[in-house]
């Protein structure tokens, strides 16, 4: 598959299972998992002829980790608006997390703190140039927050683990986020 088409299919595999599968009737468990027959029949009505090794083919090739599966199960390892939330077990963080933002964000940020916004969660990564492209996404120049996750964790802000590169939060306060560093 081209890269084109592998970006394609993983953006509709996205809109499936972490915003719209009542659209598909499919039904995550509480997890956010559901069948990959089922995401291949949902995938179908919009790009027929699809095969699972194509499906498959942008589970294992996603550098970002997008999608995890388990004995025939798949899931959207992060970034869901479904109803319901998605349920994750809480995971002590490394030390420092890594949050990229647009500037005209950061003074909102900095009273009100991370918030998960218009997702289930406030997405951190522990990797900073994926912070860099994830901010660039909304200024040219984003701003990389530093996140001091241990010390949050320690304290009493829970985190949950999406995958080897991101971590998810219900809300990140001010005083766990190094603005200096900006
Ligand atoms: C900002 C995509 C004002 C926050 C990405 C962000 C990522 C605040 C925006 C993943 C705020 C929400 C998640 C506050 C947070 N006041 N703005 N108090 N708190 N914000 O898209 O982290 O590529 O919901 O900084 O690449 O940008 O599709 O979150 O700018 O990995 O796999 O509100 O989704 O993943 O935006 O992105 P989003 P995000 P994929």
């Amino acid at each position: 598959m081209q890269e084109n088409d592998r970006v394609g299919l993983s953006k509709t595999m996205s809109h499936i299972l972490r915003h719209r599968p009542e659209k598909f009737d499919i039904i995550l468990d509480p997890e956010g998992f559901t069948s990959i027959d089922d995401l291949l029949r949902a995938v179908r009505s919009q790009r027929p002829g699809l095969t699972k090794e194509s499906l498959l083919e942008v589970v294992n090739r996603c550098d970002k980790g997008r999608f995890e599966v388990v004995e025939g199960d798949i899931r959207a390892c992060y970034g869901h608006t479904v109803d319901g939330k998605i349920e994750y077990e809480q995971s002590c963080p490394p030390e420092k997390l890594y949050h990229g933002t647009a500037r005209r964000f950061v003074n909102q940020i900095r009273h009100t703190g991370l918030k998960p916004m218009g997702r289930q969660y406030v997405h951190l990564t522990v990797r900073r140039d994926f912070a860099e492209i994830v901010g660039k996404r909304r200024d040219p120049k984003p701003v990389i927050l530093e996140v001091i996750a241990v010390q949050a964790f320690e304290s009493y802000v829970p985190f949950y683990k999406a995958n080897e590169d991101f971590y998810l939060a219900d809300f990140v306060p001010p005083s766990f986020i190094l603005f200096d560093r900006e």
